[in-house]
């Protein structure tokens, strides 16, 4: 498999889940102004999408939506715990987390990254991701992780998240359990190892 990626981006998580679960992959830096991967490949001619994760399967299928990609990697390794088993309850918790991390929380941070967004907006957005942060928090107040008592995808979606919070000016120290789920998620070697193959430590 191939995993195409932004250090520190979204696909960030993917990479934390292809390591946990033991695949051998490779992966491939996209620049995401130009469109080009970094050996000089056309990015929209492998995702026309154009936006990261993109995976490459080993039959040459091309998966993209990060909710997509965890819950694939997650099927194609049942022994690692990485989701509940399918049909269960926590099995739609999981997915329930999972889409608000991408809907609630990812899109509106990585908004605040826009330049072309007036501040006014910007603060207005503010206002709701920390109710839906309050929201992440209260849980992680009762719950080590997301799901239970093992780290699960959703688990490195938010972590992947909450890391972005210093550089768009939220301090996350109001949200005490989320600082300390996201240093218990990086503590996990798969992090340690998907943030150096990314140069991030
Ligand atoms: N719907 C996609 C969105 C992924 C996404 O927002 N990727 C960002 C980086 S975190 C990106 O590649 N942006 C560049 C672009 O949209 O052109 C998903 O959930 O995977």
């Amino acid at each position: 498999m191939k995993l195409y990626y932004k250090a520190g981006a979204c696909s960030l998580a993917s990479h934390i889940a292809l390591i946990e679960a033991g695949f051998d992959f490779t992966i491939e830096a996209v620049d995401l102004a130009t469109k080009k991967t970094e050996t000089g490949a056309d990015f929209l001619a492998i995702n026309p999408k154009g936006y990261i994760p993109a995976l490459v399967l080993d039959d040459g299928q091309v998966l993209t939506e990060g909710v997509a990609i965890l819950l694939y990697l997650a099927s194609q390794a049942p022994d690692q715990s990485l989701a509940p088993a399918e049909g269960t309850p926590d099995y739609l918790r999981l997915v329930e987390w999972l889409v608000f991390v991408a809907t609630e929380l990812h899109k509106s941070v990585a908004g605040m990254f826009n330049p072309a967004i007036p501040d006014e907006v910007k603060e207005l957005s503010k206002v709701t991701l920390r109710r839906r942060f309050d929201f992440a928090e209260q849980a992680l107040a009762k719950s080590p992780y997301l799901v239970g008592q093992v780290p699960s995808v959703a688990d490195f979606y938010l972590f992947t998240v909450v890391s972005w919070l210093p550089r768009v000016g939220i301090d996350p120290s109001a949200w005490p359990s989320l600082v300390a789920h996201s240093a218990r998620v990086a503590a996990l070697p798969s992090v340690q190892e998907a943030l150096k193959a990314e140069k991030l430590v």
